[in-house]
Formats: structure tokens, C-alpha cells, sequence
């Protein structure tokens, strides 16, 4: 209750638009409060006994509601802190033609980043990590997973994988990789990327703050050195209600091009 807005809970009786069953009535009021700003992004939600007491429904009527907005992603819930507003999303338009880092990305728009560590250490590569970063017998992968965020609100969740002798040691990454590999001149200059669409389970989703079963875009980046040799292999999940993709297409000289000729 302390961070209650109090236009959200103005004296005077509440009426909630007509129409429907009470607990849709009482979804869309509180939906109404939001884009009006009486609650922002972040802030609490009134204890599910102090909603049904103030709009004088049950509060089997306030947790039903609850739910509905948790589910279109409209609210979070915290384990034992509550229920809050969530974090409203600002879509970032991203270029497919330019290889950049995410750090570059958002100071192109002004855009504060920030990290959360999921993991950073030396492991023994997968079967795949071998074969796609040309490992060396016995030789060590170097993983970073970062869940990347502008302010308080999380975009996706990178997870790159490098050979051991270009990041010897993990720890020393602290903010972008890409300045940390052009510092010892090994940053990629060329890039594979593919894109599919994905549906966020449980972790991912809860990482992202978007409700289970939200749209997700699935990316794996492979970058290359000058030389050919392949220098990073990043799985990453953007959130789908934040990022397009953007490509710029050309008229190619293909044989379609010359079907008229014919
Ligand atoms: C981008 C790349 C990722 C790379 C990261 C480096 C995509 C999908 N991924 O997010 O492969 O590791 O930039 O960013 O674009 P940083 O230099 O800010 O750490």
C-alpha cells in the first residue's frame, strides 16, 4: 500500500466501466488506471483485501483479475513482494546489415545498458561448441550469460560461447565483450545470423519478466575473424514484444532478374 499512487485510489466510491463479469470490470479499470498513469511501471498493487474492499467486490473477483492481467503480461508477480505494474516497453528498431555489439546498439539510441550475470567461467565444450569454434582437443570453452537490460527493463538473454585462448579468463569481461575482443584485436568482423521465432518457458520468461508461453525471438550468432577463423558463438532470447528485426533488401542479380529476357 505504501507505494500506492493516490489518484489510483481517489475518495469517493469506485465505479467500474459497465459491462461483463464482474471480474473483467474490474481488469479493465485497473488497465484504465494504468494508461491514465495513475500506476506506473513498477509500482505496487494494492493488497488483493484492500482492492476488494475499496471497489467492493469479493476477493475471489480481485484474484481472478489479477491473474487475467499477470497472464497478458500487464502485471508481475514477486514471490513474497507482491504484485506490481510491469515494466512498460519502448520497441527498438534493430539493423540486420550492421555487425554491432548490444552495448553500441543502445548508446546509438541513448539507451543506458545494463547486465545481469547468469554465468561467466571456463567449461569443458559441448559436442557442437567444438565443432562450430574449431576447439582443440582438451582445449576449454570460455562461456558468458548475461541477461541484458535497458534501466530496469530486461531485452534478452545472451549466452556467447568463445575459445578458451581468445578469453582466457571469463571474469575479466565486465561490460561489453565486443570492446573487451577489440582491445586484444580480436573482434569479429563478419557474422552468420539466424533468427526463428520461440515461445518463452518458465525461465526464460521469468528472466524477461513476460508472462510463460510469451513470443520470443530465438538468435544464434556465429562472428569471424578477418581470417576466416571463427571467434564467438552467442544463443541469445530477445523478448518478441521489444525488438524488430530490420533488413534491407536489394534487387539481386539472380537468374530471376533475367527471366524477361527469355
Ligand atoms: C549482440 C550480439 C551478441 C554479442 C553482443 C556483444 C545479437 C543477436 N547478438 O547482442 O552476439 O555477443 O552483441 O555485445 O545481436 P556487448 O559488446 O555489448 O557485450
Amino acid at each position: 500500500m505504501a507505494e500506492l499512487s493516490n489518484a489510483f485510489f481517489a475518495d469517493g466510491p469506485v465505479a467500474l466501466p459497465p459491462g461483463g463479469p464482474l471480474y473483467l470490470q474490474l481488469k479493465r479499470w485497473i488497465e484504465d488506471a494504468i494508461h491514465r498513469g495513475d500506476i506506473k511501471s513498477g509500482d505496487a498493487l494494492p493488497s488483493e483485501r484492500d482492492l476488494a474492499q475499496k471497489v467492493d467486490v469479493s476477493r475471489v473477483t480481485v484474484r481472478k483479475a489479477v491473474l487475467q492481467l499477470v497472464k497478458d503480461g500487464v502485471l508481475v508477480q514477486r514471490h513474497g513482494s507482491g504484485t506490481f505494474v510491469a515494466p512498460q516497453t519502448q520497441r527498438v528498431e534493430q539493423s540486420l546489415s550492421q555487425l554491432t555489439s548490444f552495448t553500441e546498439d543502445m548508446a546509438r539510441r541513448g539507451m543506458a545498458v545494463r547486465a545481469d550475470w547468469l554465468d561467466r567461467g571456463l567449461y569443458l565444450p559441448s559436442p557442437e561448441e567444438t565443432i562450430i569454434l574449431a576447439l582443440s582437443p582438451g582445449e576449454q570453452v570460455a562461456r558468458i550469460a548475461r541477461l541484458r537490460l535497458t534501466g530496469d527493463v530486461p531485452l534478452a538473454i545472451e549466452r556467447a560461447s568463445l575459445s578458451s585462448r581468445v578469453l582466457p579468463d571469463p571474469e575479466s569481461v565486465t561490460d561489453s565483450l565486443y570492446k573487451h575482443l577489440d582491445k586484444s584485436g580480436s573482434r569479429p568482423v563478419r557474422a552468420i545470423q539466424r533468427i526463428r521465432a520461440a515461445t518463452l518457458d518458465e525461465e526464460n520468461a521469468q528472466l524477461l519478466q513476460v508472462p510463460v508461453g510469451a513470443a520470443g525471438l530465438h538468435i544464434e550468432r556465429t562472428s569471424y575473424l578477418a581470417s576466416g577463423r571463427v571467434i564467438e558463438f552467442t544463443r541469445s532470447i530477445y523478448r518478441g514484444d521489444t525488438y524488430d528485426f530490420v533488413a534491407e533488401l536489394r534487387l539481386g542479380d539472380t537468374p530471376m532478374n533475367g527471366a524477361s529476357k527469355q
